[in-house]
């Protein structure tokens, strides 16, 4: 069998709030975790040894990062080439130059001709030999409007409609590809795009609304063995059923708290024509921790916001501690204390959130949120208000006659009442 590590979504350079300088490199101390982490991925395939490395896109966090970041990623990629394993760097979204075509940040790679690397920068298919033989790659990098479409195709088209065409240009220029493949040799497709079956977080569906989405039905093919994909940070197989395999291997550190919560790791496969065994490897990827505290209706804030803090594993942890405070509270708010307990946490922010009195419900048994009934409102307004109680059933009377149009009203109704809202299957499409 073909062994192949497959990794994605690298951003090697961002996040660098998250982190502080460490004063022995003069580094970032988040540049510093992603490449540890990256050489974790580095180090397996070496050790293995596997016979190729798939990098699914995005390998910073633009298409024109500083040289040092340049040189951390190359850094790590050259002791693939240094021990003879073939690697294609696939071009994602944040390695396209925004004004010009292809893989500006990895097709250097190909200018300076490493041996056994190949940039992914359009629709091709590439046959790799290694020992445990041949295998076939198609590239599909990410896809934008000027890599399929010309100007006059798109002017004046909305994102939903140039969705439409692109897909319609895709899809013959897959198919080709397809067509042309050895029936003998197992394949797998590497791509960076956002399926429109990827989930985000807490199940949301990502695709929803935003453009650019590939159907799945290109994907789910019959003469891909695995499919392996780059773009959407969270790691999942978005085909259960497995015929093929269709991964996210997800990033390999946390950019941002969007991922507090998600595994970090990358994919370990072996590969025959027909046949795929497919595992998702953890990284010991920093963690990121949020502590979100409610202490408006604490007596004694500080101590309150103390104890959770010590309740939390925070040591060498990306912290943010949110919490909602009144401002009659603030003086009660020793920061100096809570810098002190934090200090410990690879770096912190602290964030109050002033709850506003006005957006507190004065009248509880209105609850908070939802929509009320204006009459209801009313009736609760009256009771709390001793001194209308006589005005109050005349109040409550003149309130229906309004809101039943009673007189001259009749505009009421037709100004007022919005257009019927949009059925959901709308909204989605
Ligand atoms: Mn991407």
């Amino acid at each position: 069998m073909i062994k192949i590590l497959h990794l994605s979504d690298i951003h090697l350079g961002s996040g660098f709030s998250h982190g502080r300088i460490n004063p022995a490199t003069g580094l970032n101390t988040r540049l510093e975790d992603f490449v540890k982490t990256l050489s974790i991925c580095i180090d397996r395939a070496i050790s293995e040894p596997v016979d190729l490395v798939l990098f699914g896109g995005d390998a910073f966090p633009d298409a024109t990062p500083p040289p040092y970041v340049h040189e951390a990623f190359a850094g790590q990629f050259r002791r693939l080439a240094d021990a003879n394993i073939p690697t294609i760097l696939l071009v994602g979204n944040h390695d396209q130059h925004s004004q010009g075509n292809g893989g500006a940040s990895l097709c250097i790679y190909r200018t300076l001709a490493v041996p056994g690397f190949i940039v992914g920068d359009r629709i091709k298919t590439h046959v790799i030999p290694t020992i445990n033989g041949d295998i076939q790659i198609i590239t599909l990098p990410w896809l934008n409007r000027s890599t399929l479409l010309t100007r006059p195709e798109t002017e004046g088209l909305s994102i939903d409609e140039i969705n439409r065409v692109l897909i319609e240009k895709l899809e013959p220029a897959l198919e080709g590809e397809i067509r042309q493949l050895n029936p003998k040799l197992p394949t797998i497709l590497l791509a960076h795009l956002m399926a429109d079956r990827a989930t985000f977080g807490a199940e949301k569906f990502l695709a929803v609304g935003k453009g650019f989405t590939i159907p799945m039905s290109l994907l789910i093919r019959p003469e891909f063995d695995y499919v392996a994909l780059g773009h959407v940070h969270k790691h999942q197989n978005l085909n259960p059923n497995n015929q093929p395999p269709v991964v996210y291997p997800g990033s390999i550190e946390r950019v941002d708290f969007g991922e507090e919560k998600e595994d970090k790791g990358y994919i370990f496969l072996e590969i025959e024509k027909g046949l795929v065994n497919w595992q998702f490897c953890p990284l010991p990827a920093r963690p990121f921790r949020t502590i979100n505290l409610d202490v408006s209706e604490q007596e004694d804030p500080q101590e309150y916001i103390l104890k959770a803090i010590a309740k939390k594993e925070i040591k060498d942890v990306v912290i943010r501690l949110i919490y909602k405070v009144r401002s009659e509270q603030l003086d009660l708010i020793n920061n100096n204390e809570i810098h002190e307990l934090l200090a410990v946490a690879h770096s912190y922010t602290i964030r109050p959130e002033l709850v506003s009195q006005l957006a507190r419900p004065r009248l509880p048994e209105l609850g908070v949120g939802g929509s009320l009934d204006p009459l209801e409102a009313l009736k609760a307004y009256l009771d709390n208000r001793l001194d209308l109680k006589e005005l109050g059933p005349d109040m409550l009377e003149a309130a229906k006659n309004l809101l039943n149009g009673g007189q001259d009203e009749d505009w009421l109704e037709s100004e007022i009442l919005p257009d019927e809202p949009p059925v959901l299957a709308e909204l989605i499409s």
